[in-house]
């Protein structure tokens, strides 16, 4: 196809609640929506770098810039292209796998949309709905916690998922599997706040029959990875250590990871993500689709991924209602405690367009 422009918007959607994890508490979601103008149909992406490199070094500043300085641009002087090709014609730029993904994702909608095919069929898909987990902040009190998770667990989320961080681990799991029993999976996500001298602390998780830790220890810790996993009994699962293929490969062969958590936008796009699956499906390995508070643009497309056969584990994909009082598509929802995977063309849902001006609060057009 050959695109003529790229619309970016930056948004700014309220949250419904502060989300608190261990590097900080969000109230809003600042996000770039992209729009990618073709001969063809037009495609929708979404970049999901946080607004502060806190998470990981992106930040949606950076992705802006990085977008529109040296990514689009260089795509828009390439002429016609497929979604395959987008990945290798950005590798010049180094790093940057948030703002790429969001590229590769318009383009390839754009290019599914064309061809009347939906994502899901096109990554693999190969069931029509995914059990839903949702992703439990810090909160001030384990009284705050428990109502919160009692309340998710009426709504039928299948599994949820506790921020962890130092003085806040042991006792909130504990207060969540007191209360409320061992029928639903239970997880944790510490967002590297740990040093391998946790240990002995980590350790106690294992009383609590957890699914997995998310990321214990430090993005590049790999090795003390390792480490941990043969102390404890919960599995470990790696996140923000997980860049690429090539890092899953690696992680797995070090046995420093027996789950994956896999997002499309820290790995730099779709096609990436359905690599790392394949990969972890052929050594046994778990995955599960992570989140980024997406907007339905992301949550759609990550319900897609997520019902590829590898995708064992409930992921972070819940209802937009989790995060978001009025999503820019129409809502994504929990029903049984699944979500429906969408079965429209490219990712199957499409910006409302009043919602999406209502939040824009800059827009820029790239052209070639
Ligand atoms: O989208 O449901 C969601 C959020 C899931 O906890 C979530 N994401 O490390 O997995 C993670 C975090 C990253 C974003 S925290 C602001
Ligand atoms: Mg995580």
């Amino acid at each position: 196809m050959k695109f003529t422009g790229f619309e970016m918007r930056r948004i700014t959607l309220p949250l419904v609640s502060p989300f608190t994890t261990s590097f900080g508490t969000q109230t809003e979601r600042h996000a770039i929506v992209l729009r990618a103008v073709s001969d063809g149909a037009d495609g929708w992406g979404e970049c999901v770098a946080l607004a502060d490199p806190v998470y990981s070094p992106e930040y949606i500043e950076g992705a802006h810039h990085v977008l529109s300085t040296y990514l689009l641009p260089r795509l828009l002087a390439a002429g016609d292209i497929t979604a395959q090709q987008v990945t290798p014609l950005l590798h010049g730029v180094v790093g940057h796998r948030m703002a790429k993904a969001s590229v590769e994702m318009a383009v390839l909608d754009a290019e599914l949309r064309a061809t009347d095919t939906s994502l899901a069929s096109y990554l693999g898909a190969t069931v029509d709905r995914v059990p839903s987990g949702v992703s439990v902040g810090i909160m001030p009190t384990i009284d705050d916690l428990t109502h919160a998770v009692g309340s998710y667990l009426s709504d039928g989320y299948q599994r949820i998922k506790l921020k962890i961080k130092p003085g806040w681990d042991v006792e909130p799991v504990s207060a969540v599997r007191e209360q409320f029993g061992y029928s639903f999976g239970l997880q944790v996500d510490a967002n590297t706040a740990y040093t391998l001298s946790d240990a002995r602390q980590l350790k106690k998780l294992d009383a609590f029959d957890l699914l997995l830790i998310e990321q214990p220890l430090g993005e590049e810790d790999i090795r003390q990875h390792a480490e941990l996993a043969r102390m404890l009994d919960t599995p470990i699962c790696l996140d923000e250590s997980i860049v690429s293929a090539e890092a899953a490969a690696d992680a797995i062969a070090l046995k420093a990871t027996t789950v994956i958590n896999v997002k499309p936008g820290r790995v730099g796009g779709y096609l990436e993500a359905r690599r790392i699956h394949d990969i972890a499906r052929a050594n046994g390995i778990a995955v599960w689709c992570g989140g980024m508070l997406e907007t339905g643009i992301g949550r759609a497309a990550n319900a897609a991924l997520a019902a590829l056969p590898g995708f064992t584990l409930p992921g972070d994909i819940s209802a937009s209602a989790r995060f978001y009082e009025t999503d820019i598509t129409e809502p994504i929802v929990l029903e049984d405690g699944f979500i429906t995977v969408p079965r429209g063309p490219g990712i199957g849902v499409t910006p409302i367009a009043a919602e999406l001006d209502r939040v824009t609060t800059s827009t820029q057009w790239i052209t070639a």
